[in-house]
């Protein structure tokens, strides 16, 4: 085998919470008076809350103190968990379930690294709540990604050097942190575009032939 494990990004891989964050983001954005559209939406994958909080404001006046800021980004996160309520085990595509069992059959450690801090909630509503054999998300580490910390702790969780993982992202960013991190990766949707994606692929499904 040429990977021991495989860290999965959450947003984007596991599950697509895209039009949550967007509608979230969306009705905080509406509340400031701050134009905010899905192309500016997707500017905000794979990157932390805060630093997606300073995107939107790039269209503001106005300036923001950290103050203020906090409260705006407590108040999108509100509005999203509320949406994430309506998530459920149907929202977990067969092609990702049956990856993932396929990959646990093999042998193959399993991982999440995400930047959110509400993975575990996600995990939860999609039923797969104790299934990875580690997680590490945003609420334990200080860099988001591009950086590789999310990573880097999810290899250390797992016991495994970078070099016996395999990261699979959606977002560009994701992918710079698992080339800065020194971990081999697979991307799908725009992260197949990167230039340094070790394995591009077309579909989630096409992993079990990538390791
Ligand atoms: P939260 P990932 C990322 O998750 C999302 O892609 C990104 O849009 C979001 O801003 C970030 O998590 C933080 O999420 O507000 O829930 O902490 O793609 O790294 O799994
Ligand atoms: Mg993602």
């Amino acid at each position: 085998m040429r990977y021991k494990a495989v860290i999965f990004d959450l947003d984007g891989v596991i599950c697509f919470t895209d039009k949550y964050h967007y509608q979230a983001w969306k009705e905080m954005a509406d509340g400031i008076g701050v134009y905010f559209d899905e192309v500016i939406n997707n500017r905000l994958r794979g990157v932390s809350r805060m630093a997606s909080l300073d995107i939107i404001l790039e269209r503001s006046e106005k300036s923001y103190k950290e103050k203020k800021k906090e409260k705006l980004a407590a108040q999108k996160n509100e509005i999203y968990k509320k949406l994430l309520e309506q998530m459920s085990p149907a929202d977990l595509s067969d092609e990702v379930k049956n990856t993932l069992d396929e990959l646990r059959k093999r042998g193959y450690k399993l991982a999440i690294g995400s930047s959110s801090k509400n993975t575990k909630m996600i995990l939860k509503q999609l039923g797969l709540d104790g299934y990875f054999d580690a997680i590490s998300d945003g609420t334990n580490i200080t860099h988001s990604k591009p950086d590789p910390e999310v990573f880097l702790k999810a290899a250390q969780f797992l016991g495994m050097d970078p070099e016996a993982c395999l990261v699979v992202e959606d977002a560009l960013a994701g992918i710079d942190a698992a080339v800065a991190g020194g971990f081999d990766s697979a991307g799908v949707g725009e992260a197949a575009t990167h230039e340094k994606v070790t394995y591009p692929m077309e579909t989630f499904g096409a992993l079990s032939l990538k390791v």
